[in-house]
């Protein structure tokens, strides 16, 4: 298995390119940009094609599903990263961490606007476009900020297929939600693999033992304790990440009438359980 050559992900179907043509068309209406990016792989979750994109606008960015991640590596990110940023905010929509420090950030990166339309005597939201790669969480932030209104959001990449404006009066913005957008080719494959594992990426087109496999091989370098302790698995240096799955199979009883494991199982679980943060707080990125 570790002699293979491993299939190459790439993923960039028709409507992320309309998708992208929309955002560009949409970019004037907009006073700033809300990049969301992924806590679990702050770096690898960043669109390369995004500072070109947006880079006559604002940009506030926010490192999201916190609570998912490495807290120690959420702080080092935080710190690495706002270098090179207008302003940053770590947030998550699940538990509600750093909600609270949006607005004001917004305000912040606003400040200027809201200024001069104030000395006109004009009272206008602040219009603010979402972005961010597939299923990074948009929908959701935008439902966090807008309460009562819906934005479809699912566990599951390109949900939203078209731009939508939502309003939330009571803070005095609104906000675009734009489709998740990808780029077209990963010339870094492991970048590729890291979406794919967070469910950036379309899971039926990936060979799902092989991206456990690599899920696993992360995991055993940065994660060991985690690993042992979720799986009660075993392992030496000897064994490779194949064998640590067949593992894993093993100790979970998902074994087929002949004896051997369940390879679709096991890799649904373990990728489930890695998704849902059951394995522990991860973050992929080094
Ligand atoms: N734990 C946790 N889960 C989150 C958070 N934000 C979003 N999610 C989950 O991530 C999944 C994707 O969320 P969406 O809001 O649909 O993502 P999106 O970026 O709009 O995705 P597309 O429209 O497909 O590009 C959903 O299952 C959400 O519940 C967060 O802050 N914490
Ligand atoms: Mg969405």
């Amino acid at each position: 298995m570790e002699n293979e050559i491993k299939t190459k992900i790439n993923w960039y179907p028709g409507h992320m390119a309309r998708a992208k043509r929309k955002i560009q068309e949409a970019l004037p209406l907009v006073d700033m940009v809300i990049e969301l990016l992924d806590a679990r792989a702050p770096l690898s979750s960043r669109n390369p094609s995004f500072s070109e994109l947006f880079s006559r606008k604002p940009c506030l960015t926010l490192l999201t599903k916190c609570s998912l991640s490495d807290p120690k590596a959420v702080n080092r990110y935080v710190n690495l990263l706002k270098r090179d940023m207008d302003l940053l905010v770590p947030i998550d929509c699940k538990t509600g961490t750093g909600i609270k420090n949006v607005a004001p950030a917004i305000r912040t990166l606003m400040a200027e606007k809201i200024e001069r339309d104030e000395k006109k005597g004009i009272k206008r939201p602040v219009r603010a476009m979402i972005v961010g790669i597939t299923n990074v969480g948009k929908s959701t932030f935008i439902n966090t900020l807008a309460k009562n209104r819906r934005a479809k959001a699912e566990d599951r990449p390109g949900v939203t297929r078209k731009n939508q404006w939502f309003t939330v009066p009571e803070l005095g913005i609104e906000l675009l939600d734009t489709p998740g957008l990808l780029w077209h080719r990963f010339d870094d494959q492991d970048v590729a693999r890291k979406l794919a594992m967070l469910g950036s990426i379309n899971d039926e087109i990936l060979d799902q033992t092989e991206l456990t496999c690599d899920l696993l091989a992360i995991l055993r370098r940065k994660y060991p304790e985690l690993l042992k302790e979720r799986y009660r698995a075993e392992w030496t240096e000897d064994d490779s990440d194949y064998d640590l799955f067949q593992i894993i199979g093993r100790k979970r009883g998902f074994l087929r009438s002949g004896g051997e494991i369940d390879e679709d199982r096991t890799a649904a679980v373990v990728m489930d359980e890695f998704r849902a943060g059951k394995i522990g707080r991860i973050c992929l990125d080094d």
